[in-house]
């Protein structure tokens, strides 16, 4: 473990707004990405530059923050604070962002960027400061809604192939059991999952028991992005395992939700929580509790998946994550080299200081659209 040294006196804060294509596109129970859109903030001060990206979409359909509510967040209200007062450690940023309401994913880049300055500052790889201590790290995979069987069949059998160490599948109503059974037949002993983004109520119950059939991990999210009493109802039902994504906000909603019985399983990720103290929060009190954690992803770039692979080496990750390799969803990276799968479904936490990669000055140029630098007033 490395100590958080040093004091941020930001000069700047860059944003810029990036647009990567998707070399499929991804579709789950809300919609069809062909493109992430976001905002990479980087965080300038003392000679060292951190950096994060933004994990809202375009429109508010997995949660409510889009690219248009970050970008106001950050520019007129976030930023000004943060630029006003030197920062002494990354926990004073959620403390001082607090106040404001919601918006996790704006907090979150800024908070992400300032622990990754913060690293530089310690010369240490971020894991390092936040206790972390794995570095070869189990990865699964994320796959979106197919049009027939067969084709999810053919993607789930080469990522298996390709070493992932468990299949997580979107699901919606009427493309569920089907297309599960099929997987399910192919490869009968894969670690398999399913992910609902909400898209069922507990009139469904009849369709998420039949889930039981099929040995999977878990069920993520079957039900509304805000519930967790319905989840308690439903776990109590069904013998599948339920995580919870897009109702864990907050450590309380952590404890509140387990207390419940509303899981057994939480996706932690760090846009949704806003930024890497709450995400740290909810692993130790869904560890404290005997519930295993895994993290989530976005579909971001390099820059993102480091951030969520220092996150991973805390203790209590004990299943493996969304956060599959580079070439999983982009031709081309912003980072080079890219995260590439090891020959044993493993990506390895980058070792150099802060989060260990930078996006490349040549690509950003060419993803970049538009950027802008604030400055203290
Ligand atoms: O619910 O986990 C989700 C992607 C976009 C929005 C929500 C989700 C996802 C994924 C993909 O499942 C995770 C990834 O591979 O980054
Ligand atoms: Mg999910």
């Amino acid at each position: 473990m490395s100590r958080v040294t040093g004091t941020l006196e930001i000069d700047r804060i860059t944003l810029d707004y990036v647009t990567m294509p998707l070399k499929t596109p991804f579709e789950t129970s809300f919609g069809v990405e062909l493109a992430r859109h976001f905002y990479l903030v980087g965080v300038h001060g003392g000679g060292l530059s951190g950096y994060a990206e933004t994990v809202a979409a375009e429109d508010p359909l997995y949660n409510e923050e889009t690219n248009q509510t970050v970008h106001h967040m950050i520019v007129d209200v976030m930023a000004p604070r943060l630029l006003a007062a030197p920062i002494s450690h990354p926990d004073e940023v959620s403390q001082r962002l607090r106040p404001f309401r919601g918006n996790r994913m704006a907090k979150a880049a800024l908070e992400m960027a300032i622990w990754d300055w913060f690293g530089q500052r310690a010369a240490a790889p971020l894991y390092k400061l936040l206790g972390g201590a794995r570095t070869d790290i189990p990865v699964g995979v994320s796959i979106g809604i197919q049009p027939t069987p067969m084709e999810l069949v053919a993607i789930a059998r080469d990522f298996w192939a390709r070493g992932y160490r468990r299949l997580k599948i979107k699901i919606r109503p009427g493309m569920d059991i089907v297309p599960l059974a099929a997987v399910r037949e192919a490869l009968p002993d894969a670690p398999i999952m399913a992910d609902a983004n909400s898209a069922y109520t507990l009139d469904q119950i009849p369709v998420l028991k039949e889930l039981d059939q099929l040995n999977l991990m878990m069920v993520e999210q079957p039900l509304a992005e805000d519930d967790i009493i319905d989840h308690a109802v439903l776990q109590r039902a069904i013998q599948t395992p339920v995580c919870l994504d897009e109702s864990i906000r907050t450590r309380d909603d952590a404890r509140k939700a387990i207390e419940l019985g509303a899981c057994r399983v939480i996706n932690i990720k760090l846009g949704r929580v806003g930024g890497f103290s709450e995400a740290r929060a909810i692993h130790d009190v869904a560890a404290q509790h005997g519930v295993a954690v895994w993290c989530g992803g976005m579909l971001e770039s390099g820059i993102g998946r480091a951030a969520n692979l220092h996150l991973t080496t805390l203790a209590n990750f004990v299943l493996p994550g969304d956060t599959s390799a580079s070439d999983r969803y982009f031709a081309e990276d912003l980072i080079d080299p890219p995260f590439r799968l090891t020959d044993h479904g493993t990506l390895a936490v980058p070792e150099g200081p802060g989060i260990g990669v930078a996006p490349d000055p040549e690509r950003m140029t060419r993803y970049s659209s538009r950027h802008e630098e604030l400055r203290p007033s």
